[in-house]
């Protein structure tokens, strides 16, 4: 009798990228890691200052898992949307890599059709790009920026930095312009793919990640995979949820009811789930991490959490604990706590 092995198709492109995978599916089984946006270019109170991080400073280790943002690099601007210089960038993955972490990277692309930002839904951006035209060439471009860049992750030794690459997320959501109000599923599913051609005709070593937004009511399995662009272009699936209102019953209550969904497509599909973004805005609860995220995190099995930034001009965007907060303790203690993996964890 022949035994005939299911693979499950896999996207990862290169040699490093499907490293990476391989990395991100073994450390898995160890734990769930912890990530911070933007982690090491500014913080609560200081910014652009070199060797520093709100999350290191709190815990005393960095994140596992650092996120940076891609937008604004498509209009050849030397910094992205929230200020961070791109060569700035790149060496901060490049040193995070080398200390043994791992990079994601998301992209808020400003809107073809209107010269707006990403938030501007209007236009019908997803349709003019598929039609091709000046449009079109106009944006395989600025994709070309994304791949170019990631290429451009090298060690000083020639190597290639792999990256977690999670482009149009939060599609389910009407504020973006690839988002639901302004595209079809299947127009959706044709940028996805669209962006998965160029990164894989450049070379990138990249791992690749689907991540809708929090759903209105719970979601089936079929309304979180109705914008899914297929096996072979996705290695990761996640969800954005977030505390905004300070609602620690609801929020667990979200995290538990959508992640029980991405578990179940991820048994399904075979692959690797994560929370994408979260955090407790302005957190001022001093139990928030051991209270209310971690017994969450404990019954799921996720690769990754990633909290979002702590932006030094914008109180509002300020997620992360940080010296002095409220929840400073608590965050050392889900620090300790044997589940969470920061740098050193992973390196173990
Ligand atoms: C969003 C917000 C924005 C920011 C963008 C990219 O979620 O934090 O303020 O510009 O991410 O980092």
């Amino acid at each position: 009798m022949i035994a005939v092995v299911a693979l499950s198709a896999s996207a990862a492109n290169g040699k490093e990228g499907k490293a990476l995978l391989k990395r991100i599916k073994k450390l898995q089984k160890q734990g769930v890691m912890v990530g911070h946006q933007d982690a090491p270019v500014y913080g609560k109170t200081w910014k652009w200052e070199e060797g520093r991080s709100d999350v290191l400073e709190t815990a005393g280790d960095y994140p596992a898992v650092m996120g940076f943002d891609l937008g604004k690099i498509e209009l050849g601007s030397d910094k992205n949307l929230d200020g961070v210089p791109f060569d700035r960038m790149r060496k901060e993955i490049v040193a995070h890599h080398e200390r043994g972490g791992i990079v994601t990277l998301s992209w808020h692309p400003w809107n073809i059709a209107t010269g707006e930002n990403s938030w501007d839904p209007s236009g019908n951006a997803v349709t003019k790009i598929l039609a091709g035209g000046e449009t079109g060439e106009k944006f395989a471009k600025w994709q070309q920026t994304v791949a170019d860049f990631i290429n451009s992750l090298k060690t000083n030794d020639g190597k290639q930095v792999p990256v977690i690459f999670r482009p149009w997320h939060e599609m389910n959501g009407g504020w973006f312009w690839w988002g639901a109000k302004s595209c079809t599923p299947e127009e959706y599913k044709t940028l996805y793919a669209t962006t998965y051609d160029v990164l894989t005709k450049a070379g990138c070593n990249v791992v690749w990640s689907y991540s809708p937004n929090l759903y209105d009511s719970a979601p089936t399995v079929e309304d979180y995979l109705r914008w899914y662009p297929g096996d072979n272009m996705v290695d990761m699936i996640g969800i954005d949820i977030y505390d905004f209102n300070h609602d620690s019953k609801k929020y667990q209550d979200n995290l538990r009811v959508s992640l029980k969904t991405v578990e179940a497509a991820g048994r399904q599909l075979k692959k690797v789930i994560a929370l994408t973004e979260t955090g407790c805005r302005k957190c001022s609860e001093p139990q928030w991490y051991t209270e209310t995220l971690l017994p969450v995190l404990k019954e799921f099995p996720l690769s990754y959490v990633l909290i979002w930034r702590n932006a030094w001009d914008q109180p509002d965007e300020n997620f992360m604990a940080y010296p002095g907060c409220p929840n400073e303790k608590d965050f050392k203690k889900f620090h300790d706590d044997k589940i969470t993996l920061f740098v050193k964890d992973i390196n173990k």
